[in-house]
C-alpha cells in the first residue's frame, strides 16, 4: 500500500472548517499525522475513538477512518440529546487540529518538540466514558482523554488540548507536584499554554504567539452557559479561586491556587491597561497594578515555558516562580530589560515580591 501524509479538511464544532494533516494509506484516509512526533502508540500524532470506554484507565480504541479527506459536519453530535452519532468524526477533528496546533505553537515558537521536547509522539482518545464532564491527560502514554459532555459541550476545545497537553510538557520537566503551592503552579502552567495555543491558532499558525483574540478564559467555547471554567485576568470571578498570594493558597484545590499565577501572566502579557472591545476586560481595568505595560503573550510565553522547562523544580513555591520568571526573563531579553521588569511588577501585582 501507498502511504502518504496529505492536509484534509475538517469541519471542526468550534473554529469552522480547518486544515488538518492526515495519512493515506491505500485509499483510506488515516486521523494520523507522522509529520509531528514520532514512536509513542501509533508512530504518529494520533485521533482515536475510545468508544465510550470508561473513564478509569480506559483504552484508545482505534484510530479514525474515512474514504475521502473531509472529515466532521461541524455539528454536535453528542449534545443535541441524540446518541445515535455518538462516535462521530466531529469530535476527533476538534481533537486533531487542537493536536496539531499544540505541537506546532512550542515546535515553531520555542523549538520544543512535542510534550518532552523529544519530539514523542501523542494522541487524544475521543468518546470516552458517556456524557463525561472532563478531559484528562495522562503521562504513561503521553495522551489525552476527551468527553463528549453533559453541562458541557464535547470538551475538545483549543484551550482545553493547550492544558491538557501542557500537563504533559510539565511532567517531563519541573514536574511540580499537584498540591500545595506548586499545585497551583502546575495548573496555571497548563492554563498557559491553553492560551498560547489558542492565540497561536487563532494567528493562523504563523510561527508566533500573537494575541489575536484568544479570550484570556479556559473553556469559553466548551461551555453552555456562555460561564467558562476560570478568568485569567480576574481568577476570583470563579467563586473559588484567589486573585493574589496569600499564606492559605496552599490549601486549595490546584484549579483555583492556579489563579495568581494565571493573573500574573496575563498583566505581564497585557498589562493592566488593555484596550478592548471586549466588555469581559473593561471592568478590570482600573485596578492594581496601575498603568502597568504588557510584553505581549509571545514574550511573556517565551519567559514562562524557560522558567518551567528549566528552573522550576517539583516542589516549586510562588516565590520560587517569581525568581524563575524574572532570571528567565533576565536570560532572554537582558538584566534590566523592559520585559524582566515587567516580570517583577507583575508579581508584586499578586503580592509575591515588591
Ligand atoms: N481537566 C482536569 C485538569 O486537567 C482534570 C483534572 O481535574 N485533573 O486539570
Ligand atoms: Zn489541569
Amino acid at each position: 500500500n501507498m502511504v502518504q501524509s496529505v492536509v484534509g479538511t475538517g469541519h471542526s464544532q468550534y473554529n469552522g472548517d480547518v486544515p488538518i494533516q492526515t495519512t493515506l494509506v491505500g485509499t483510506t484516509y488515516q486521523m494520523l499525522d507522522s509529520t509531528r512526533g514520532s514512536g509513542g502508540q501509533f508512530g504518529g500524532m494520533a485521533i482515536t475513538n475510545a468508544n465510550h470506554a470508561s473513564t478509569s484507565n480506559p483504552t484508545p480504541g482505534v484510530i479514525y477512518t474515512n474514504s475521502t479527506n473531509v472529515w466532521g459536519d461541524g455539528q454536535n453530535y453528542i449534545n443535541g440529546g441524540s446518541t445515535t452519532n455518538a462516535n462521530g468524526q466531529t469530535a476527533a477533528v476538534n481533537a486533531l487540529w487542537g493536536l496539531q496546533n499544540t505541537y506546532d505553537t512550542m515546535n515553531n515558537v520555542l523549538g520544543w518538540k512535542s510534550l518532552d521536547g523529544n519530539n514523542t509522539a501523542t494522541y487524544i482518545a475521543v468518546h470516552v466514558g458517556t456524557a463525561y464532564d472532563n478531559a484528562f491527560y495522562t503521562d504513561t502514554c503521553k495522551c489525552m482523554y476527551i468527553g463528549d459532555g453533559s453541562s458541557f459541550y464535547s470538551l475538545g476545545s483549543i484551550d482545553v488540548i493547550g492544558h491538557e497537553m501542557g500537563h504533559g510538557v510539565t511532567a517531563a520537566t519541573s514536574n511540580l507536584t499537584y498540591r500545595g503551592e506548586s499545585g497551583g503552579l502546575n495548573e496555571s502552567a497548563s492554563d498557559i499554554n491553553g492560551e498560547a495555543v489558542e492565540a497561536y491558532a487563532r494567528n493562523g499558525g504563523t510561527g508566533a504567539v500573537v494575541n489575536a483574540g484568544n479570550d484570556w478564559m479556559m473553556g469559553k467555547e466548551i461551555s453552555k452557559t456562555g460561564t467558562p471554567l476560570r478568568w485569567m485576568y480576574k481568577p476570583s470571578k470563579d467563586g473559588s479561586s484567589l486573585d493574589a498570594w496569600t499564606t492559605s493558597l496552599k490549601r486549595l484545590d490546584p484549579h483555583y491556587s492556579s489563579g495568581p499565577n494565571n493573573r500574573m501572566f496575563y498583566f505581564l502579557a497585557m498589562g493592566s491597561n488593555a484596550t478592548t472591545t471586549s466588555d469581559y476586560y473593561s471592568k478590570y481595568l482600573t485596578q492594581s497594578p496601575k498603568n502597568m505595560t504588557g510584553i505581549g503573550i509571545d514574550k511573556a510565553y517565551r519567559i514562562w515555558f524557560k522558567a518551567n522547562t528549566t528552573k522550576l523544580t517539583s516542589g516549586s513555591t510562588y516565590a520560587d516562580a517569581r525568581a524563575a520568571v524574572i532570571a528567565a526573563a533576565q536570560e532572554l531579553y537582558g538584566v534590566g530589560s523592559r520585559e524582566a521588569k515587567a516580570a517583577t511588577r507583575a508579581y508584586a501585582a499578586i503580592n509575591v515580591g515588591a
